[in-house]
């Protein structure tokens, strides 16, 4: 019992102070990434809408207009180097490739991100086993304390979580979180998760039999001092005694 109040103590008493300074969950990520998708492509289309609208009004018809119009062909290119068109040309395929290439990196580096979880002392971090089963999930924690159903975490913790399949091919995910890991038998996938107190859903993504609906679980996310004492609670030595006696 000791060691584990010891454990415990080692595990998450830094995070007191990590909170979650510094890095983002998941979620916020998606979210900055929509956001800023969202707000260029909104101002690109009022830019894009804008200026062909003032072009539409420029070069409307009118009743002194001689019939005279220097059309621009299909695949036609400004032919004069240093003309105003060429240089309007240049701008805005530039322009559109900088945005373009911009965001991509961008993305991609929120991707691989949230793919490898922010870096905090390995202290400040726990570890949960995942296994799915026709139709549950079972949650394992670092004491060896298995349980199905619920999967309890401390509040703004990043908890690495391993999931695995005991038959066939599963799904670990929670939506609310943006979470989501493979679970198959024979291997191990990871991700991670960290999130504000409160009761999330947590459901099989892969349809894996006829109660596959009902392979749901809840995740528990608690405040750090109530988690603890819960973990405390739930030496395996203890549970064995209980048998026992
Ligand atoms: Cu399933």
């Amino acid at each position: 019992m000791h060691r584990t109040t010891e454990t415990v103590n080692a595990v998450f008493q830094p995070m007191a102070h990590a909170g979650q300074e510094g890095w983002q969950a998941q979620a916020e990520v998606f979210w900055e990434v929509f956001s800023v998708f969202a707000a260029v492509g909104i101002l690109v289309g009022v830019v894009v809408v804008a200026y062909m609208m003032y072009n539409v009004y420029k070069y409307r018809d009118s009743e002194d207009a001689s019939g005279e119009v220097e059309s621009v062909e299909v695949g036609e290119l400004p032919r004069d180097a240093m003309s105003k068109k060429s240089k309007k040309l240049f701008v805005s395929l530039a322009l559109s490739a900088v945005i373009v290439i911009v965001l991509v990196v961008y993305a991609y580096t929120a991707l691989l991100y949230v793919e490898a979880g922010p870096e905090v002392e390995e202290d400040a971090e726990m570890h949960v086993h995942v296994e799915g089963y026709q139709f549950g999930w079972d949650f394992e924690y670092e004491n060896g304390h298995v349980e199905a159903g619920t999967m309890r975490i401390p509040e703004n913790t990043v908890v690495r979580v391993t999931v695995t399949s005991r038959d066939v091919w599963h799904n670990f995910g929670i939506s609310e979180l943006r979470v989501k890991a493979d679970s198959i038998p024979g291997q191990t996938a990871e991700t991670w998760i960290s999130a504000e107190e409160g009761e999330y859903l947590i459901e099989c993504f892969e349809l894996c039999g006829d109660a596959h609906s009902q392979m749901v679980a809840t995740l528990d996310v608690m405040e750090e001092d109530e988690f603890e004492e819960w973990y405390e609670g739930t030496n395996p030595e203890d549970e064995t005694e209980e048998a026992e006696g």
